[in-house]
C-alpha cells in the first residue's frame, strides 16, 4: 500500500510541488500532506486508511458534507445523460434562477468554472461599465490568481511571504490599490485621491482569507457611501462566504445591519458548485447587460454551465434551503469555537475565534486581529504545532493560519466532542 510520504515524492516528480494547488504541499505547517483516497460525510480517509474529521471540505464547497445520497443521484443522473454540450440546457437557467432567488442584490448571474474565473471576469465587466481603470483591493484578501488580483494576496502568498507573485509585470498591477482591512482613514484618502478614476472595489466582507476578519460595521456602511458618491462599483467576493456564513452570503448579514445594504456586483463559488468546478458573478441588468454576446465586455469558457456541474450545485443548494439548516450548522460551529477556546483557557493558552454559519476561525492571542497586519503579528509556530497534534489525533484543520474553517451538516455533536477532546489533549502538548 502506497503511504502518503511514498506518494508525495512520487508525485513532486511530475507536478510542481507534488500538489495543483500551493496549500495543499503543507509547506506553512511543515510535514507531509494527505493524499486523500475517499471522502463520506464529515470524514476523509488517507492513503494510509486514517480517517478524519474533515474541517476543510474541499475549502468550503462540501457545506451538506461529503456524498450526500441526493446530491449523488443528482449527479449520477446528470452524467448519464451527458458529461458537456457546449450549448445552453434548462438546468442553467435553473441554478441561475436559484442564485438569484437568494441573492436580492443580483437580477441577472453568469456561471463560469472557478472563483478565479468569476473575480477576473466581475473585474473586467466593472471596467467596461464604468469606463474606468483603477480598482481597490484589500491586504489579506484574496480574490483568485488574476494577474491583477495578485497583490499582496492572504491566501497562500502570505504564507509564502511573497506580498506580490513573480510573472506580474508592473504595468499589470500599477491600476491596483491595496488598503489596510478596516481602515477608514485610508479609505477616504484613497477615495478622494482616485475615486473619480475607481471602477470598483473589491471586498471580502468577512476575510476568509486571513483566518477569520470581519469588516466592520462603520468601515463597510463608509466603504458604501464613497463607492456610490465616487461611482466605483462594490464588488462583493462571496466565494468563501457565499451560501456559507447564512443563506443570503455576507451580504445578506450586511443587510441586517446596516439598513439598505447591498453591493453592486457578486462573486460566488465553491458551494454553488457542491465541489464540482462552478462559479458565478453577478448583479443587476443594467450592468450584466454589458457582456457578451449582449455588450461590449467580453467573457466566455467552454465549460461554464457545465451539466454535471449544475446538476451538484443546484441539489447543494437545494438543501441548504431546508429549514433549520443554517441554524443547526451556526450552532454546531458555535459549540465548536467555545470548546476550542474553553479548552486553551483551560491550559492557559491565549485563543480566540469567531464564527458565521458554517465558517469558523481561530488565532492564538487574546483578541480578534482586525486585519492583516495584526494576524500575521502572531507569527505561526503556535498553530503550526497545533495543527499537527490535531492531524495525529485524527483532525483534519486547514494547513495553514491564514484559512478559515468549515463545518459541514454532516458534522454531529459527537464529532465536535471529539474535536474538542482532541483539542485538549493537543493543547496539553503545547
Ligand atoms: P478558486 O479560483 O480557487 O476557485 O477561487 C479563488 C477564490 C476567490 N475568492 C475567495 C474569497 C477565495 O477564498 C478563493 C479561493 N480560496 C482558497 C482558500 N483560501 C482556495 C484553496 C486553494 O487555493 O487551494
Amino acid at each position: 500500500m502506497s503511504t502518503n510520504a511514498s506518494l508525495f515524492e512520487r508525485a513532486q516528480r511530475s507536478i510542481p510541488g507534488g500538489v495543483n494547488s500551493p496549500v495543499r504541499a503543507f509547506r506553512a505547517v511543515g510535514g507531509t500532506p494527505r493524499f486523500i483516497t475517499r471522502a463520506q460525510g464529515a470524514y476523509i480517509w488517507d492513503a494510509e486508511g486514517q480517517q478524519y474529521i474533515d474541517y476543510i471540505g474541499s475549502w468550503g464547497p462540501m457545506i451538506v458534507g461529503h456524498g450526500h445520497p441526493a446530491v449523488l443521484e443528482a449527479v449520477q443522473k446528470a452524467v448519464v445523460d451527458g458529461f458537456s454540450f457546449g450549448a445552453p440546457t434548462e438546468r442553467e437557467i435553473e441554478l441561475a434562477e436559484e442564485i438569484l432567488k437568494l441573492v436580492p442584490s443580483a437580477e441577472q448571474v453568469r456561471l463560469v468554472s472557478s472563483g478565479t474565473e468569476a473575480g477576473m471576469s466581475a473585474i473586467r465587466l466593472a471596467r467596461g461599465y464604468t469606463g474606468r481603470s483603477k480598482l481597490i483591493k484589500f491586504e489579506g484578501c484574496y480574490h483568485g490568481h488574476a494577474d491583477a488580483l495578485l497583490v499582496k494576496a492572504g491566501s497562500g502568498l502570505a504564507t509564502f511571504g511573497h506580498p506580490t507573485s513573480a510573472g506580474v509585470p508592473p504595468e499589470v498591477v500599477q491600476h491596483t490599490i491595496v488598503l489596510e482591512y478596516n481602515n477608514v482613514e485610508q479609505l477616504e484618502q484613497a477615495f478622494s485621491e482616485h475615486g473619480h478614476h475607481l471602477a470598483c472595489v473589491m471586498i471580502e466582507a468577512i476575510a476568509g482569507n486571513m483566518n477569520f476578519v470581519r469588516a466592520s460595521v462603520p468601515f463597510m456602511k463608509r466603504l458604501r457611501e464613497l463607492c456610490t458618491e465616487y461611482g466605483a462599483l462594490l464588488v462583493f467576493d462571496e466565494v468563501m462566504t457565499g451560501f456559507r456564513v447564512a443563506l443570503g452570503g455576507a451580504q445578506s448579514l450586511f443587510a441586517q445591519w446596516i439598513p439598505g445594504f447591498k453591493p453592486d456586483l457578486s462573486v460566488f463559488g465553491k458551494v454553488i458548485g457542491g465541489g464540482m468546478p462552478l462559479a458565478a458573478f453577478a448583479g443587476p441588468t443594467e450592468i450584466m447587460a454589458q457582456l457578451a454576446p449582449l455588450g461590449p465586455v467580453y467573457q466566455a469558457g467552454t465549460l461554464s454551465g457545465n451539466p454535471v456541474a449544475t446538476a451538484c450545485g443546484l441539489a447543494t443548494l437545494k438543501l441548504i434551503q431546508q429549514p433549520g439548516f443554517f441554524e443547526s450548522l451556526s450552532q454546531r460551529t458555535g459549540a465548536l469555537i467555545s470548546g476550542l477556546t474553553d479548552a486553551a483557557r483551560t491550559a492557559g493558552i491565549p485563543l480566540c475565534g469567531d464564527h458565521l454559519g458554517g465558517m469558523f476561525g481561530f488565532f492564538f492571542a487574546d483578541q480578534l486581529p482586525q486585519n492583516y497586519a495584526a494576524v500575521m503579528a502572531h507569527g505561526s509556530t503556535r498553530f503550526n504545532r497545533f495543527f499537527h497534534e490535531m492531524l495525529d489525533r485524527g483532525v483534519y484543520l486547514a494547513p495553514a493560519m491564514y484559512e478559515a474553517g468549515f463545518v459541514s451538516a454532516a458534522h454531529t455533536d459527537k464529532d465536535i466532542s471529539q474535536t474538542i477532546d482532541a483539542a485538549k489533549q493537543a493543547f496539553a502538548a503545547l
